[in-house]
């Protein structure tokens, strides 16, 4: 929980295979390859719902496994695992700043939105709206049990938007006040389906009872090739004492704390990626055409 956020994982991801290749003492490809392997399975399971960091780690493996069938040495390796660890740090930079680019055409002024939990690429849509000159509101929902909700909101004042803190069940009381519900994601399934922090699905359906709009902006890194499979998203369940702190008080009692949800496709409108805005139904396509994910393809640190 010291890095937040899938795509801020994803890119931290990418920056410790760079460490690792940086200060590797390997002196064959082999060894080389097995020491990143090591590092790529530590890195890619760390946390388990955010399909960010594997796909960090299968981005760079791509580019390194066709180049070690080429017959390059180990030098050249090297310096491909670093060049393309820090590319990867820029394409997702970039694409949650193409991300608040083309979610910011989509609001108007005076439109009322609500989000949930602290999203990097829901504060860029924001912030890109803000920097236009759109006037709008935003209701931050405080987001239980670690208040990631309060962190988007204080982000949102220092730039300047007008912004709102809610209880996380308030939602519906003011559902029919908004425009949109924007969040963002840590995972999406190859059927479209969104796994974001706990609550978004409850959010998402009481949208679609009120007709609000419901947009998820999400780098195509978020996608899940896994699930073309059929395999199902890992939901992270996090430690009671998030929920309660003084858990002696209510011993004999169970505590559970899943920390994300998923929210089935027909609650969402859209998709904004770095790509541009695609139906969740789309998801296979950025699957199968844009990344070339194969069902049940081996995995890099397998
Ligand atoms: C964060 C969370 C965010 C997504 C998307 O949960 O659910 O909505 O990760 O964030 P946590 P981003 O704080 O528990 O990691 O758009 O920054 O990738």
């Amino acid at each position: 929980m010291e890095i937040r956020g899938a795509g801020p994982i994803a890119r931290a991801v990418a920056q410790g295979i760079k460490i690792e290749a940086e200060t590797s003492a390997a002196t064959s490809t082999d060894s080389f390859m097995e020491h990143l392997k090591e590092a790529a399975r530590t890195l890619a399971t760390a946390r388990p719902t955010a399909v960010s960091a594997p796909n960090a780690v299968r981005f760079l493996y791509k580019r390194l496994t066709s180049q070690m069938k080429e017959g390059k040495e180990l030098p050249e390796l090297k310096e491909l695992a670093i060049r393309s660890s820090q590319e990867f740090i820029e394409f997702s930079e970039e694409a949650t700043k193409k991300i608040g680019e083309i979610g910011a055409n989509r609001l108007r002024d005076g439109d009322l939105i609500m989000t949930h939990c602290h999203s990097s690429n829901v504060l860029s849509v924001l912030t890109t709206a803000h920097n236009q000159g759109k006037h709008f509101e935003v209701y931050c929902t405080e987001t239980r049990p670690r208040l990631q909700g309060l962190i988007m909101a204080k982000k949102l004042r220092d730039v300047g938007v007008s912004t709102t803190i809610i209880v996380d069940c308030a939602a519906r009381y003011f559902m029919e006040e908004f425009n949109h519900v924007i969040i963002g994601a840590d995972a999406i399934a190859a059927n479209g389906a969104v796994v974001n922090k706990i609550g978004t699905s409850e959010i998402a359906l009481v949208a679609r009872e009120a007709r609000v709009r419901t947009m998820v902006a999400a780098e195509t890194y978020k996608f899940h090739p896994g699930t073309m499979g059929g395999e199902l998203i890992e939901i992270e369940e996090r430690s009671p004492r998030e929920v309660i702190h003084d858990t002696k008080e209510f011993s004999q009692i169970n505590i559970r704390n899943p920390a994300f949800d998923i929210t089935p496709p027909e609650y969402i409108d859209v998709i904004v990626t770095e790509m541009g805005i695609i139906p969740p139904q789309a998801a296979i396509l950025i699957l199968t055409e844009q990344y070339g994910w194969k069902i049940s393809e081996k995995e890099p640190w397998e």
